[in-house]
């Protein structure tokens, strides 16, 4: 009898298992009586699976052997083509739950009932490494969001910057050129630091703003649960009587924004390339669910004719201080997928899923997106019948007439495939699904005008927004993106581009264009580059652009990592455990061998990494507990000593039992030791470890560290 899915992927209970030796020695299992099966694809029992048909002994290999050809064939096309850009993805489920109606903005169905429930499927990306990159690259991430409603599949493809590089669809393919690997050499990888990207970068002064961005923390976020999302785009609402509101989205991590620092993520990437992964998938595995609160800025007509920029320019934000976010609702993942290839590699996101009570506005860069990812998802996953796969698939019924083609599962029955049809079942026919007054209508926006391959004048500011952005960061933020930018533009082999690009800087902020100039050894400062439109200087600091200073001090999703040894204080581990855990976080443990470790008073506790293995820059909060002997030990291992140093250099608190202090010495930082190192002795000096945690990082050291000052002779 042939087995149904459910057959064949459950494993039976009471395995009766009997293994035996194969005749190339191999153990393998044979069915026991209620166990399943193993069949080639077309359901046929397979006898063995280790050994290809062979005539006599040695062989040749029989071309019967179909079992033997199926596994081939299937296996040399297991793989689609990976995304051209946003190959590597995570994804999980979850849902959408609405706060209030806001039947008052928009007619969408998911938006109309206070507590109502909507499903989701969320991909987080990184942009511009291939599929098996890392995670921790510095780069702008994908946040696109499906939502399976009951009028419609609704995708919002949003990002974690709420602005982009280019303000015209047409200079995509070049922009991901230039920053993906260079075509000769098929290198670097997952970075845009290199000649390509800022040679085109700095020839395309619309860019500057997002490229602020892009050398900001945000570019190497702490976690998925910890960044924010965008549409980025100016959409339309659309509200029963057909009144239009235009609308920007943003997602709110409710756990607060944070993001690593650069050497941290260099290291991170080789300690765990996963790193991104892993941590979405152990918080949702350990139901620590992941949430998002959607919030709206809504505005007029009115306020568009009078802002300052175009609001169809997506180089350009909104300031929260001029439209306020109005919270309608939150996103909770909670699931992860079952497959990553069904689920996260064919989830096929298209800015031209919408649905009735939400429309487009004629921001260019949206019009092109709208054709490109339909597009991209043909090419992906070779048919148009992608919309049949599960993942893809909508929720809420629905009929239409389209049919055939390749992988064609859902097949309608009955006569009738066109419409307008006058068929009744009286006829003898079902005349099949009819056009409803409810569906969806695009806004009847008013367009004229003559054909022209122009760039509007109101595009033309490229630099006062990138000058706001980086006046309402704090000075370490500030520090982060001087260092990010020389950083990246170091890896240039051309000095004329990244001289280039210190001319764009002067339009942002003269001392920030210093500083990068000196920290790349210019010898004089190039002069600024001309812009289209002068840089106004006026626009005031946006607290909402910076992460520090939205800081919610939470520990809540965070890590602790103690580096132990036998025979550490007992009473010290566990407090430090009740308090992580109680406040949300979670602890793990490094030790030089892997297994266990004896405390003072004879427990043992689980080690979850090897010391080599288990660096610092895994964790948020590096704890280190030893006892005399056990530093002394440590102190001899070279990953504890960076684990110390890295803790240092990242500018972590560290709290540490005194015996430590013999392992901070050979890590060469005990002269340097700081506020943010505490040694846990006395009354007192564990609650005032924590109560310095909310500030996440010992901020102090890293200015007491930087040395940039700018001083550079100007250009004659
Ligand atoms: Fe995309 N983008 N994009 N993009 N994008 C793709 O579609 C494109 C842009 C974004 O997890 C591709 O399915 C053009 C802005 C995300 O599956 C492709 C333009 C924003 C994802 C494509 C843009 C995004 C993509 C590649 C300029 C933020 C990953 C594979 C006109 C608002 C979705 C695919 C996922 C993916 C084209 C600009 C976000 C080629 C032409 C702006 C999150 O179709």
């Amino acid at each position: 009898m042939a087995k149904t899915e459910d057959q064949i992927f459950t494993k039976a209970k009471n395995v009766d298992q009997t293994f035996q030796q194969g005749p190339g020695g191999e153990t393998h299992q044979q069915a026991g009586a209620d166990e399943v099966v193993l069949t080639t694809q077309t359901g046929v029992p397979v006898s063995d699976d280790q050994n290809s048909l062979k005539v006599g002994q040695r062989g040749p290999v029989a071309m019967e052997d179909f079992h033997l050809r199926e596994k081939l064939f299937h296996f040399d096309h297991e793989r689609i083509p990976e995304r051209v850009v946003h190959a590597r993805g995570y994804g999980a489920h979850g849902f959408f739950e609405t706060y209030d109606s806001l039947a008052d903005v928009t007619s969408a169905d998911l938006f109309q009932r206070a507590g109502e429930q909507t499903p989701v499927f969320v991909r987080f990306s990184t942009v511009v490494g291939n599929k098996g990159s890392f995670d921790l690259a510095r780069d702008v991430r994908g946040f696109a969001v499906k939502f399976y409603t009951q009028k419609g599949n609704w995708d919002l493809v949003g990002n974690n910057i709420p602005v982009f590089f280019i303000q015209d669809p047409i200079k995509f393919p070049d922009l991901v050129h230039s920053v993906k690997q260079e075509p000769d050499r098929g290198f670097p990888q997952a970075t845009a630091a290199h000649d390509n990207f800022w040679d085109f970068i700095t020839l395309m002064p619309e860019s500057m703003h997002m490229v602020m961005w892009a050398m900001s923390d945000r570019a190497i976020p702490r976690s998925y649960r910890m960044m924010e999302g965008f549409g980025v785009h100016t959409f339309r609402m659309i509200n029963a009587e057909g009144k239009s509101t235009f609308v920007k989205f943003h997602w709110r991590p409710k756990l607060g924004s944070q993001s690593v620092v650069w050497n941290e993520a260099v290291k991170i990437n080789g300690a765990d390339p996963d790193f991104h992964r892993r941590d979405l998938w152990n918080a949702i595995k350990a139901g620590d669910f992941p949430e998002w609160e959607l919030g709206l800025q809504l505005f007029d007509e009115d306020f568009a004719e009078q802002f300052d920029f175009d609001v169809l320019d997506s180089t350009k934000l909104i300031p929260e201080e001029l439209v306020p976010l109005r919270m309608v609702g939150r996103m909770v993942l909670n699931r992860m997928p079952d497959n990553f290839f069904a689920e996260t590699e064919q989830v096929a996101f298209c800015t031209q899923n919408i649905v009735p009570g939400l429309d487009f506005t004629n921001d260019p860069l949206l019009q092109g997106r709208n054709f490109s990812y339909l597009d991209t998802q043909l090419k992906r996953l070779g048919s148009t019948n992608f919309t049949q796969l599960p993942i893809n698939a909508p929720r809420c019924p629905f009929a239409h007439f389209q049919q055939d083609g390749h992988m064609a599962f859902n097949n309608p029955k009955g006569r009738v495939n066109y419409e307008p049809n006058s068929w009744t079942p009286e006829l003898g026919a079902d005349g099949g699904p009819r056009e409803t007054p409810e569906g969806f209508r695009s806004y009847p926006e008013a367009a004229d005008g003559p054909k022209m391959r122009i760039r509007p004048e109101s595009f033309a500011d490229h630099y006062s927004q990138a000058r706001q952005f980086y006046i309402s960061q704090t000075e370490v933020e500030q520090i982060h993106i001087q260092n990010a930018l020389v950083f990246e533009l170091s890896k240039c082999e051309r000095e004329d581009i990244r001289a280039r690009m210190v001319s764009h800087l002067l339009n942002i902020d003269e001392k920030l264009a210093r500083v990068v100039a000196q920290g790349l050894g210019l010898e004089k400062l190039p002069k600024a580059a001309t812009p289209k439109q002068a840089p106004r200087m006026d626009l005031p600091p946006s607290d909402a652009l910076s992460i520090l200073k939205k800081n919610p001090g939470l520990l809540k999703g965070r890590k602790f990592g103690i580096l132990i040894s036998d025979g550490a204080d007992a009473a010290l581990y566990k407090a430090i455990v009740d308090t992580a855990t109680t406040a949300g976080a979670t602890v793990e443990v490094v030790a030089s061998t892997p297994g266990q470790v004896e405390l003072s008073d004879g427990t043992k506790i689980p080690v979850q990494h090897k010391v080599d293995g288990g660096p610092s820059v895994l964790f948020d909060f590096p704890v280190i507990l030893t006892n005399g002997p056990g530093a002394d030990k440590l102190s001899k291992l070279s990953p504890a000593r960076d684990f110390v140093s890295d803790a240092f250099a990242h500018f972590k608190f560290v709290a540490y039992s005194p015996e430590a202090v013999q392992l901070i010495e050979k890590a060469g930082i005990i002269d340097d030791l700081d506020s943010g190192f505490i040694e846990l002795e006395g009354s007192g000096a564990l609650s005032g470890y924590f109560e310095k945690l909310p500030e996440i990082r010992y901020w102090a050291r890293e200015k007491a560290m930087t040395a940039l000052n700018g001083e550079l002779p100007d250009a004659p």
